[in-house]
């Protein structure tokens, strides 16, 4: 039989199920990572496993987020993380050394393997011939004890590419804003989004690493280049031209659905406030007034991407209207820029250099002013990530974003007549004195836990009557942003569900939290796509403790509705989407028999005031036992 590159991947790692489309399957996990803001949770998990040593090849603990150090509470974190690593066999990237998913693709992503992260944007490595993963910290936990990974064996996508990009203006950011325009922020759920054609010959690593990033945007599963001549080049670059296998689809293979892009025909694009699949052209939203510029990222933060900014800035001066805010992907980014003097070009247009983490991308810092204009070269725009809830977010590739830092206004980047050219470099500069190796004493580690550090909560068995009140009634494509909001004021407690859970869903309600005690806990009522954007687990921890059984919803986002289920909370979907209208605000909602009614599987009858709506639970035998026992943590304990 023909295989697609993702089959594949997933035939060579399959340890449970078969591939046959809709199924549970089960996948061996080669690689971990972890960053700092799931990272604690993570580990605290993988403690209460009863874990000694990983049973990964390879897991990495990243500190890449919470960076700004206004108290003691990111600190301990970071302590906690370096310790528990250095006692349970996982290397550790310490801050400064850069954001995890450009690290992780420079120094140990392997084509062939698969990798699992506890961050959404972990499919980035994809672009390298990974299948990589996001997941919940939870999962990424299991991994690490040697567990296997479980999805629903994916749909693929054939994204064929033909033609070559106008370069240097039109870029890789501008193919995955093209594919999202064409797919939108719920096209890839359930998906591996698997790119083909001869187009794919002109993208660098670096370049598919851009669009792989961004999948997590469509919701997919994964997204996959294969491996092949320039895959090796970027490896041999790396000093690790030994992990190179070549990668490829068996001619004739069949895909699910093949979407066709000549990027030849491409133009510049941007994702426009609030959402990255509200694409428009550059050229369409010139002359849009700009406050602020971010360029970074882990979608745009690779040593091309700075390379082609810095020139572009190079005997410049940013616009006196506009703050321009540079941070790096990597400290491999970071030091070749500063040996080749791009850093210098940067710093003289006036740009304000950050250091290599994720900073504004999570609001950890450099907030827009109010009602403010941003271009950023980031993957979300979602409302108030920044970390202003008036501030208009504009996704835009570092180009654009560079160009416009100079003029003040959105300018489309064919526009300036400056010529810019970039090879990429046949040797990058490698340096791992920030990664630390594990223990070969692990028995002698002392495990640092700061007072930050606070149990996190767990779930009961379902009980055999659920009747709560419908707690608050949300829209569509409400995204992990919304549900459990993290900023620089948020993200130091990333290790602390009682206190996160005081801002739950507060951006669409802020009396979430308290009606939700008032009534001892609830069923939050959802639209399409709930769920969407980062791989938080705190988005279900926090319900969990604020005492939610269910959530009834038109659709799910993948890594979200698993970790509900991980946590033992109920996801439900509509039968008939037009139900919705049915359940007002603070309706009493009841499950009668819950127990044999989940166990009979598939659809579960929820009583309303007015009646009763039908619903399903689209869940595995392994995920229903883990809502019978009150979540994932309490089912291995029994083990
Ligand atoms: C994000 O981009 O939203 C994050 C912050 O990286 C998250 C992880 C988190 O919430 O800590 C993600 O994408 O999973
Ligand atoms: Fe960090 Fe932003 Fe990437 Fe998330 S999306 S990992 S916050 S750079």
């Amino acid at each position: 039989m023909k295989l697609t590159l993702t089959e594949k991947l997933i035939k060579s790692r399959l340890v449970d199920g078969e591939m046959v489309k809709g199924r549970e399957i089960g996948l061996k996990i080669d690689q971990t990572l972890t960053q700092d803001s799931t990272g604690t949770m993570a580990y605290l998990q993988l403690e209460a496993m009863g874990v000694d040593q990983v049973k990964t090849r390879r897991s990495v603990a990243y500190i890449d987020h919470n960076m700004l150090q206004e108290g003691f509470e990111n600190p301990d974190d970071h302590k906690y993380i370096q310790t528990v690593a250095n006692k349970h066999g996982i290397y550790f990237s310490r801050p400064g050394n850069g954001i995890c998913h450009q690290v992780h693709l420079e120094r140990f992503a392997e084509p062939g393997c698969t990798l699992l992260g506890s961050d959404s944007h972990t499919p980035t490595c994809g672009g390298i011939g990974m299948l990589a993963m996001g997941a919940g910290g939870l999962d990424v936990a299991v991994a690490m004890g040697g567990g296997a990974y479980y999805i629903t064996m994916p749909e693929i996508v054939n994204v064929k590419l033909s033609g070559k990009l106008t370069k240097p203006f039109v870029t890789a950011k501008d193919i995955i804003l093209e594919v999202l325009r064409l797919l939108s922020v719920k096209g890839g759920v359930g998906k591996v989004i698997e790119y083909t054609g001869e187009g794919v010959k002109t993208l660098s690593v670096p370049e598919r690493a851009t669009i792989t990033n961004m999948g997590a945007e469509l919701g997919a599963t994964a997204s996959v280049f294969p491996s092949d001549a320039n895959t090796r080049e970027f490896l041999e670059a790396q000093g690790r031209g030994e992990v190179f296998v070549e990668l490829i689809p068996d001619e004739g293979c069949v895909y699910d659905q093949t979407i066709e892009i000549d990027l030849g025909r491409l133009e510049p694009l941007c994702a426009a406030p609030h959402s990255p699949d509200n694409v428009m052209k550059v050229s369409d939203a010139a002359n849009i007034k700009v406050d602020q510029v971010a360029i970074g990222s882990c979608t745009n933060g690779s040593y091309a991407d700075l390379m082609n900014a810095a020139a572009i800035l190079r005997g410049g001066t940013v616009h006196p209207d506009v703050s321009l805010v540079i941070s790096p992907g990597s400290k491999q980014v970071l030091t070749m820029l500063a040996q080749n003097g791009a850093l210098a070009d940067m710093i003289a247009a006036g740009a304000r250099i950050l250091e290599s983490g994720c900073g504004p991308c999570i609001g950890m810092g450099q907030a827009p002013a109010t009602n403010a204009v941003s271009l950023r070269t980031f993957n979300r725009n979602f409302k108030g990530r920044c970390g202003t809830d008036s501030a208009e977010v504009y996704l835009v590739s570092p180009e654009t974003a560079a160009v416009s830092a100079l003029t003040g206004y959105m300018t489309d980047p064919r526009t300036i007549s400056k010529e810019i050219s970039f090879a990429p470099p046949s040797k990058f500069e490698v340096c791992d004195n920030m990664i630390i190796p594990p223990s070969k004493t692990p028995e002698q580690v002392e495990v640092v836990r700061g007072p930050n550090i606070k149990p996190f909560p767990l779930g009961s068995p379902l009980e055999a009557r659920v009747a709560k009140k419908a707690l608050i009634k949300v829209g569509d494509n409400i995204t992990t942003d919304h549900i459990m909001p993290s900023n620089a004021k948020l993200l130091p407690y990333r290790s602390n569900i009682p206190y996160l859970a005081e801002f739950c869903l507060t951006p669409c309600d802020e009396n979430f939290p308290s009606r939700a005690k008032e009534h001892g806990g609830g069923i939050i009522v959802g639209g399409e796509n709930y769920g969407q954007g980062s791989s938080r687990e705190h988005a279900a921890l926090a319900p969990l403790y604020l005492g939610v059984k269910a959530v009834i919803a038109k659709s799910f986002a993948r890594i979200h509705k698993a970790n509900l289920i991980n946590s033992g909370i109920i996801p439900l979907t509509f039968k008939n989407p037009d139900d919705y209208e049915k359940i007002g605000l603070l309706d009493e909602l009841v499950i009668e028999d819950a127990v044999s009614q989940l166990k009979g599987g598939g659809a579960i009858t929820v009583k309303y005031p007015g009646g009763r709506v039908e619903t399903n639970l689209d869940v595995s035998p392994k995920e229903l036992d883990m809502l019978l026992g009150g979540g994932k943590i309490n089912m291995m304990r029994k083990i």
